[in-house]
Parts: structure tokens; sequence; C-alpha cells
């Protein structure tokens, strides 16, 4: 098939989805296409079924915010067109859902399109007054909408009151790239040789609660020795930088940005720090547990679908003392982490492997596209 995929390019869980969806699809077969603004992070494959179509961002003095939406509409006309798109798979609702349900009003021959839910776009953006409309609107003249867990669907029904059906299909994670480190190896490739290290790896917002991450580190690193390893970057990143210089912890942290090696640095962490306010999914938990790495987190939003029993531990939310108390027990018994780590890799692969996940997508773009043509 000839599929348009619409994603951001940048460091979020949705682009990182949409980006190996598309790279796994090429890998089938299937003709991709990515448009977005700027070529995706993780779009690091060659191949001759791949094409990225960039949109261009062009400066006029008239405008103080340019009008994305309808330059990425009309970039979607050109490419099914010319590309001859079967059809097109946006990822994340806005604005992407409603420059689709644009350019399918321009286009001559329709094509069929999917929205995939991701979770902010539900829950914090999209929920705002000042985009529910349209959002709401975009999800029902959506052709499916798909949402990453039963959680984000049953948000988006209260949140919009929508009667479109919307189909559940997880995120996934490629086990040949996130898989664990024997032991000497993970000694030799560690940042901090011989010390445990937890990690937490976001994009630094503030729904990503990173005061509750130093919180957590301050009350374990009162107990032993153990360093924090912060993988990301984004708005709350100098201010935690701040706090653990004043609270005399920095010394035993360190931050890596935004980093493309992200297998490699969760193999040499010994758990995963994640206390969001909220996750729709939580793809860095699900990446951390291919890893063998056991994920402390809170008992919020699609996190229980994703971390099961034995595969780390979800307190109740603002947890604090719970979560250091978890990290502390698992941290004093090394048997215990490991075999929870090997636990967490096979549940990880059960239910949320590429290969399975991609085989549903792949059926979902059949049924769509036979029942569109018919
Ligand atoms: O975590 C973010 O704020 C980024 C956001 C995105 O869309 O890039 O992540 C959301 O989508 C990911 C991929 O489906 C999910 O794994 C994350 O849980 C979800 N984030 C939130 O719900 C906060």
């Amino acid at each position: 098939m000839k599929i348009g995929i619409v994603c951001y390019p940048t460091y979020g869980g949705s682009g990182i989805v949409a980006t190996e969806l598309g790279m796994a699809l090429a890998k089938r077969g299937h003709e991709i296409h990515f448009i977005s603004y700027q070529q995706p992070q993780r779009l690091t494959l060659f191949s001759p079924n791949i094409v990225y179509h960039e949109v261009a961002i062009e400066e006029y003095p008239l405008f103080d915010h340019y009008p994305y939406t309808l330059a990425l509409a009309v970039k979607m006309v050109e490419v099914a067109q010319t590309a001859g798109l079967d059809l097109l798979h946006v990822h994340y609702a806005i604005p992407h859902s409603i420059s689709a349900l644009l350019a399918n009003e321009m286009l001559t021959t329709k094509i069929p399109f999917i929205t995939t839910l991701h979770g902010t776009d539900i829950t914090i953006v999209g929920s705002n007054p000042s985009f529910l409309p349209i959002v709401k609107l975009g999800i029902e003249k959506s052709s499916r909408v798909t949402a990453v867990s039963y959680y984000l669907k049953e948000e988006t029904y209260k949140t919009f009151q929508v009667s479109k059906e919307i189909d559940v299909i997880y995120n996934f994670v490629d086990g040949n790239e996130f898989k664990p480190l024997q032991e000497q190896e993970k000694n030799r490739s560690s940042p901090f040789q011989n010390v445990p290290v937890i990690a937490h790896l976001s994009n630094f917002r503030p729904v990503k609660r990173l005061n509750d991450v130093v919180e957590v580190f301050r009350k374990v690193r009162n107990q032993l020795p153990v360093k924090l390893l912060f993988i990301g970057d984004g708005p709350e990143r100098y201010r935690i930088e701040q706090m653990l210089k004043d609270s005399q912890l920095y010394e035993d942290t360190l931050f890596v940005g935004k980093q493309q090696a992200i297998p490699d640095l969760l193999a040499v962490a010994d758990l995963l720090l994640l206390p969001s306010e909220t996750e729709s999914f939580g793809l860095a938990a699900l990446e951390a547990m291919s890893c063998e790495v056991p994920v402390l987190a809170y008992h919020v939003g699609g996190l229980p679908e994703v971390v099961d029993e034995g595969s780390g531990f979800l307190l109740p939310y603002g947890d604090v003392n719970g979560l250091a108390e978890k990290a502390l027990f698992l941290l004093k018994n090394p048997q215990i982490r490991k075999e929870m780590g090997k636990q967490a890799r096979i549940s990880a692969l059960n239910r949320f492997s590429m290969e399975k996940i991609v085989n549903q997508y792949e059926q979902y773009y059949t049924a769509l596209f036979q029942n569109y043509n018919t």
C-alpha cells in the first residue's frame, strides 16, 4: 500500500511511534510517505520505500504564527495526488486530523484517513476549551480512530462525547533494539562504574512531575550510593538541574539531553522512574521493560495496561515515599530486581512486540482500504 504518515517530528512518544511504524511498514514492502515540518528524529532507516516530504514554514510579516495546519493540508493533497496514496495515517489529533479533513475536501479522489490519539492531544491540549470543538470534529470526521490504550479511549468518550467507534491499538517496542546488556557490558557502558543507576526518560514537561523524581532520588540516596540519569530535554530541565544543585545532589546525576541511543542508555539503568501525573500509555516504560529494567510509576492513566504485576511497581498517585521504598527494596535486592527485569521483558514482548502490533496496523489498513473502495 501507499501510506502517508503525518506526525510531530520531535522527541515525543507520538512521533516515535509514527516513525517506527512507518519504518517497519517500509521493511514489509509498503511505500511510506512521511509528511512533517522537519525530518522525524527516529527516521534513521534508508529504504527506497521511504520518502520524506517537508512542509515548508515560510516567514511572512503579516503572520505572528504561521498557519501550519493549512500548509500541511496542501502538502497532504500534493503528496496524495503525486504519489497516489491509498490512505493517510495521522498521529496526534491536533492539528493533523483537521489538516487531513481539509485535504480530503480539496482532493477530487478522496482517500480514507486514520487518526491515532496519543494522549496529550486529548487529556491536556485537546480538552482545553480553545481546542475542544475542533478536536471533536477531527475525531468524528476521521475514517477510523485509534487510541493507544483503553484508558485513552474512555477519556476521549468522556471529554468529547463522541459517538465514533474508537479502536485500541497499543504502542509497540522493537525487542531487537531495546534489549538488556550482559552484567559486565552493563558496567563497562555505564557512565557510573559499579553504582546503581535510576533513569528518568521524558520530555521534561510539568506532567512528568520531575520534582517527584528528585524527591524519590533524595530519599534513596540518603540510604545508599545511587546515581540518577536524566534522558531527554524540555522546559523543566534547567529548573530541575538548579534544584539538584541547591540540594547538593547534582554530582550524583547526569543529564544527557536528547539522544538517539535510547536503548543503550536505558540498558545501563537498574530502574526507570516515571512518576507522571498521567500517561496515556507510557512508551518510556515499555522501552525500559524491553531492556529488562523494572518500572516505578504511579497507578495512573494507561500505565496499568503496560506495567503489569511483576514488571515494576505502580504506587498510588503522589506516593513519593512508596516509590522510594520500592526503589530501595529493588536496589538492595539485586537478584529480585534482575528477576523482575527479566519478567518485564517477557511481558513487554508478549503483549507489545513490534511484529504483533505492526500486524494489527497492517490488517487495520487493509480492512479500511477495502471498505472504503467498495
Ligand atoms: O509524553 C508526552 O508528553 C508526549 C506525548 C506525545 O504525543 O508525543 O506522549 C503521549 O504519547 C505517547 C505515545 O503514544 C505515550 O506513550 C505517552 O504516554 C503520551 N503522554 C501522555 O499521555 C502524557
